[in-house]
């Protein structure tokens, strides 16, 4: 057993440990105790009876198995699903030293597969084709609809016989730029039928974020919408993939077709500008297609998706998932975090252009026959007699927000599976498994299966039991991702080489004495906006891609909403005198190039900008100055010109 879980093992073990469990409502002991650390809240005897996981003596079991024997535990999971030929002898291989060669994850490697068919077929011949698969909310209230898995089989097989009627082939990407409509889910699962590998931008994302991707990725055709209406106003998707196809064709890489869906509640096909010969009305074509199509069936470790993602500096990485560990493992994580059990309706409020919206969306809970509802909205009007599991994710949720949650939403009553996982990580890493043992608010509590998280010190040393340091995972899982698309020096870089041996997930983390894990944030310059994860560098190239910024620096600072704030220093150009209204066109400089969601909250003129004399800017002290923390600035001798921190100081809420 590690040495994480003997918290656990003690719970299973002790009679006022895991023994209570089952007898103790969901209760809050935190009032009279001492630190949040200790503040455990308990599932109820009658969650816990019914859990797929009751205990944390059943947890422990399959945990210490999946670690011990991972190639065992895993194929018996996947053998649940359809698979035209099984893998090979070797369930998987892996290398995660970058000292010992090239990085590389494999599972089920020369296992045949679709995860389009796992998700659909399967679920229709096994008797549930009537059973709903999706439930659609518009955003106008009476725009609706729902498809039944045999309906969603129809509507996906259509698409993907248009899609390779119209050239695209396995292995051909298709950048799929849609808001939540049951189309995004319905491209996403046709492309996978046909093999074609999906990236879904998502449709906040500005003309040249979208275009930076098209060019890294090279979609043979882009699937959209006409606009999308947000509240009262209406968004022209159209004109935005317009302006990134035009630009993509005079740098080289010209789109074959977009097919545009008319969504009619926000704009009608007259008003939609349109290219002959590259624009097609979804509408118009794809429902004359024939209601089934052949599985192109691919190798395990064929690709999925890509997804691009925030990095600490440069250009978007595009996170590479393979079809067959992260089918099994997306499955898997959603069954046993969510207690998912047949009759439940599902609801995730992710978009699919994030990967929540990819595992938690689409594929885990199609995967699992569930029926899912797709809708951005709100709770507390409604009845919530029937909500079992609460679910969280994206960044630190704090204590308090923790208790609202579980007080007002979950009536005190629904267990909150607070999971931590990435992009890159394809599913749920630290997560409760409700019902199996005690939460903490604030904290993700423990690994699933399969997962060795460990913390390493500055010098990529384990430190065990209680401590902090940096998140690491040790060994391969299933959905872990196998590559940046096109740069795997990257892929090491950025991962592998900063400790050697070890998955490196750019997060900061603590284990209390009890081994649960506490996330504390990310530990690079990413900055995580409502979810929303953003690189310090995007920013930054925006901003001084306006004419009289000459320098910029952005750094996050807490946020009572968002979680962080983007706070962005500015150096002008000579001469240029500081204006509101330069300001806004700076701000908006950020929200054309990037999107709406990393407009910066703040600009705070800066004369110049802390650096040392190598010319690095400490930000360090910036992120002080932007939390107004100014007495605990340190030591800024080392900078080339420590006046500069008065300077800005003096500027703060000019
Ligand atoms: C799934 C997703 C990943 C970053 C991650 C971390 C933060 C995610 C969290 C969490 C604290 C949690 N994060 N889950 N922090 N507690 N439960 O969000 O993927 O968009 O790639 O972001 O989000 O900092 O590194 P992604």
């Amino acid at each position: 057993t590690t040495n994480h879980l003997r918290h656990l093992e003690s719970m299973a073990t002790h009679p006022s440990g895991a023994g209570k469990i089952p007898r103790l409502n969901a209760v809050i002991l935190g009032e009279s105790l001492a630190s949040e650390e200790d503040d455990l809240v308990f599932p109820s005897h009658d969650f816990s009876q019914q859990a797929h996981v009751p205990s944390p003596q059943k947890y422990l079991e399959m945990y210490n198995r999946s670690i011990v024997d991972p190639g065992g535990f895993w194929s018996d999971i996947a053998s649940e699903f359809y698979w035209k030929e099984k893998w090979g002898q070797q369930v998987y291989s892996e290398n995660l030293d970058v000292t010992k060669g090239k990085i590389k994850i494999e599972w089920f490697k020369g296992g045949i597969t679709n995860i389009c068919y796992n998700c659909l077929d399967k679920n229709v011949e096994s008797g549930n084709g009537d059973k709903v698969a999706l439930h659609w909310e518009g955003n106008e209230p009476d725009v609706d609809g729902s498809l039944t898995y045999r309906q969603l089989f129809e509507k996906v097989c259509q698409l993907a016989n248009f899609l390779k009627d119209n050239g695209v082939k396995k292995g051909d990407t298709v950048i799929i730029y849609l808001p939540m409509l049951m189309e995004l889910p319905i491209t996403m699962l046709a492309c996978a039928r046909i093999g074609a590998i999906h990236s879904v931008v998502f449709a906040g994302y500005s003309a040249e974020s979208l275009l930076q991707r098209i060019m890294d990725c090279k979609p043979k055709i882009v699937v959209t919408c006409n606009a999308v209406k947000r509240g009262k106003k209406v968004l022209n998707l159209k004109e935005i993939v317009d302006a990134a196809l035009s630009e993509s064709s005079q740098n080289g890489i010209s789109v074959d077709s977009c097919l545009t869906y008319e969504n009619e509640s926000a704009m009608k096909k007259e008003d939609t500008k349109w290219q002959k010969g590259r624009d097609i009305w979804w509408q118009d074509v794809v429902p004359k297609y024939p209601t089934t199509c052949d599985v192109v069936w691919v190798d395990a470790e064929d690709p999925l998706f890509l997804l691009y993602t925030s990095g600490s500096t440069g250009k978007p990485k595009g996170v590479l998932h393979t079809t067959g560990g992260y089918m099994i493992y997306t499955a898997t994580t959603f069954k046993y975090a969510f207690d998912y059990k047949e009759s439940d309706v599902y609801w995730c409020t992710a978009d699919c252009g994030w990967i929540t919206g990819h595992s938690y969306v689409t594929y885990g809970p199609l995967l699992n026959g569930a029926t899912v509802i797709l809708y951005e909205g709100y709770v507390t009007r409604y009845s919530r007699k029937s909500l079992r599991v609460l679910g969280s994710v994206g960044e630190p949720i704090n204590p308090s927000a923790w208790r609202w949650f579980f007080n007002v939403v979950g009536d005190s009553r629904c267990p909150i599976s607070d999971t931590w996982w990435q992009t890159e990580t394809g599913g749920f890493m630290i997560t409760p498994l409700p019902g199996a043992w005690a939460q903490k608010p604030g904290s993700a509590t423990f690994p699933f299966f399969g997962v060795e998280p460990v913390i390493v010190d500055e010098k990529g040393k384990e430190i065990e039991g209680e401590c902090s340091g940096y998140l690491c995972v040790k060994s391969s899982w299933p959905g872990a991702f196998r590559t940046l698309y096109g740069d795997h020096d990257r892929y090491e870089t950025t991962y592998f080489k900063p400790f050697p041996g070890y998955y490196f997930s750019g997060d900061g983390c603590s284990r209390d004495k009890n081994g649960y894990y506490w996330l504390t944030g990310r530990v690079d310059d990413v900055i995580n906006v409502s979810g929303h994860r953003i690189g310090t560098a995007e920013v930054e190239s925006a901003l001084v891609s306006h004419p009289q910024c000459a320098e910029a620096a952005v750094v996050g600072v807490e946020h009572e909403v968002k979680g962080q704030g983007i706070y962005a220093f500015v150096t002008l150009v000579e001469g240029v005198p500081y204006s509101e209204d330069l300001r806004k066109s700076l701000v908006l400089v950020v929200r054309n190039q990037i999107g709406a969601f990393a407009a910066p909250d703040r600009i705070h003129w800066a004369p110049s900008l802390p650096k040392t004399r190598s010319g690095k800017i400490m930000r360090r002290i910036l992120r002080k100055i932007a939390s107004r923390q100014l007495d605990e600035l340190g030591d800024i001798s080392t900078l080339a010109d420590p006046s500069v921190v008065d300077q800005l100081i003096a500027l703060a809420d000019s």
